[in-house]
C-alpha cells in the first residue's frame, strides 16, 4: 500500500536556528519528517499549534486520524492539510510522530511506527509504565530520552504539572510523601466534554433539562470525584496514574496518594499539593526555588490576592505555583497550589518539548 504523500511545508522557519543555536543551519533547513496521530482531537489540535508556535523544524507533516476524520482538511500554520487515515504504512519515512490517540490504538500502532524507524512520542497510558519506555518531562528527567527504543511516553497531564513543581523542592529537601487533590478541567476529557459543559450550563440556566452524555453525572454546577475507571483498590485509574508516574519520573521512594476530581472549568487543571520533606524547607526558601525553576511561574502574593487560577493559566505553557505555605501539622510540611493548561504543558507542549530533545 502506498503510504501517501506528506504535506511538504514550503516555508522554512529560520527562527528555529536562532532558538536552537546548537544545530547547524543545514540541519535546521532540512527539518524533520513529522506526523501527528490523532491530529483532529483536542490534544492533536494543540499539538499542531505548538509545533508551529515553537518553530519546530519541519520538512514535511502528516496529519493522521481515524476513518471518521480522514479526508478532512485542517490547518497547520498557514497551510491546509488533508487528514490521512491512521495506519502502520502511514509512518514510512516519518522520523518523529506525536501520538494522541486512544490507548488501545497506540498499543497497536506505535510499535508499527517504531518498526519503520519513526520515534513515537505517545500521549496515552499504553507504554508509560513499561520499564523499557522512558516517561519524560523535560524539566525533570530530560536525560531519559536517550534511552528510548522507538517510543517515548508523555505522562498524564495531572502528573506533568505536579512533577514540574515538585522537582526543585525534591532536589533541595528530598520529598518523602505527597498528598494531592486535583481539580481537573473538562478539556482534559476531550472536545465533546467541553461542548457538554457549555451546552449543559446554557440549558440549565434556561430552565431546561440537560442529562449527562459523556460524563457519568451532570458536570455543570457540580463536581465529579471520578476520572477514568475505578480500580479494585477503590482508587480511580487517574489517581493510580499519578502515583505510579510520579514515582517513575521523580523518585521511586516518594509515597504519593491522590484524589482526582472533575470540576466545571473549561481549561486548566488545578492541584492542592501537600508534601513532606526529609529536610526542613521554609516557605520562603521554597518560593525562591520555585521562582528559579524551569517551566514554573511563581504567582504567590497574598497581600495582592495573587495566586494561580485556571482562567489565567489557560493558553499558557508554564506551570503556575502559588499559595506556598508551611504545613505546621507535620515536621517538614509544605502546601502548594499548582495550576497548568492540561492540553498544553499537560499534553501537547510536553510532547513537542520531548521532540525538541530528539533534535
Ligand atoms: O481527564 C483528564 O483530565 C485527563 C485524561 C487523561 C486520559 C484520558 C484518556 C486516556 C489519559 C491519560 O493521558 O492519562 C488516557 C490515556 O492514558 O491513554
Amino acid at each position: 500500500m502506498d503510504a501517501g504523500p506528506a504535506a511538504v511545508i514550503g516555508r522554512q522557519r529560520p527562527v528555529a536556528v536562532q532558538q536552537h543555536g546548537r544545530h547547524s543551519v543545514m540541519e535546521e533547513e532540512m527539518g524533520k519528517h513529522v506526523a501527528v496521530a490523532g491530529a483532529t482531537g483536542a490534544v492533536g489540535e494543540v499539538m499542531r499549534k505548538v509545533l508551529i508556535e515553537r518553530n519546530f523544524p519541519i520538512a514535511s507533516i502528516k496529519l493522521l486520524a481515524s476513518q471518521r476524520s480522514a479526508g478532512k482538511k485542517v490547518t497547520f500554520g498557514d497551510d491546509e492539510v488533508e487528514v490521512e487515515l491512521l495506519r502502520p504504512d502511514a509512518f514510512e519515512g516519518v522520523e518523529i510522530a506525536l501520538f494522541s490517540i486512544p490507548t488501545e490504538v497506540s498499543r497497536q500502532i506505535a510499535p508499527e511506527a517504531a518498526k519503520r524507524g519513526c520515534v513515537v512520542i505517545d500521549n496515552s497510558n499504553a507504554f508509560r509504565m513499561d520499564p523499557g519506555t522512558p516517561l519524560v518531562v523535560p524539566e525533570v528527567n530530560p536525560e531519559k530520552v536517550a534511552e528510548h527504543q522507538g517510543i517515548i511516553a508523555n505522562p498524564n497531564c495531572s502528573t506533568i504539572q505536579m512533577v514540574v513543581a515538585l522537582k526543585p523542592l525534591h532536589d533541595a529537601a528530598r520529598i518523602k510523601r505527597v498528598v494531592v487533590s486535583t481539580y481537573q478541567a473538562v478539556a482534559g476529557a476531550g472536545h465533546r466534554q467541553i461542548v457538554e459543559l457549555r451546552e449543559q450550563a446554557r440549558r440549565l440556566l434556561a430552565g431546561e433539562e440537560s442529562p449527562p452524555r459523556y460524563f457519568p453525572y451532570q458536570i455543570a454546577f457540580n463536581l465529579i470525584p471520578q476520572i477514568d475507571v475505578f480500580q479494585p483498590d477503590g482508587y480511580t485509574l487517574e489517581e493510580t496514574k499519578m502515583v505510579n508516574e510520579t514515582k517513575k519520573i521523580l523518585d521511586p521512594d516518594i509515597d504519593v496518594t491522590a484524589t482526582c476530581v472533575r470540576v466545571p472549568v473549561f481549561y486548566g487543571h488545578s492541584e492542592a499539593v501537600n508534601i513532606e520533606t526529609e529536610r526542613k524547607l521554609s516557605a520562603e526558601h521554597a518560593r525562591g526555588l520555585l521562582a528559579d525553576a524551569p517551566g514554573v511561574v511563581l504567582l504567590d502574593d497574598p497581600d495582592q490576592q495573587r495566586y494561580p487560577m485556571p482562567l489565567k493559566a489557560a493558553g499558557h505553557d508554564e506551570t503556575f505555583v502559588g499559595r506556598v505555605r508551611e504545613d505546621t501539622t507535620v515536621a517538614n510540611g509544605l502546601n502548594l497550589w499548582v495550576v497548568s493548561d492540561s492540553l498544553r504543558k499537560g499534553a501537547a507542549t510536553n510532547a513537542v518539548q520531548i521532540a525538541e530533545l530528539l533534535l
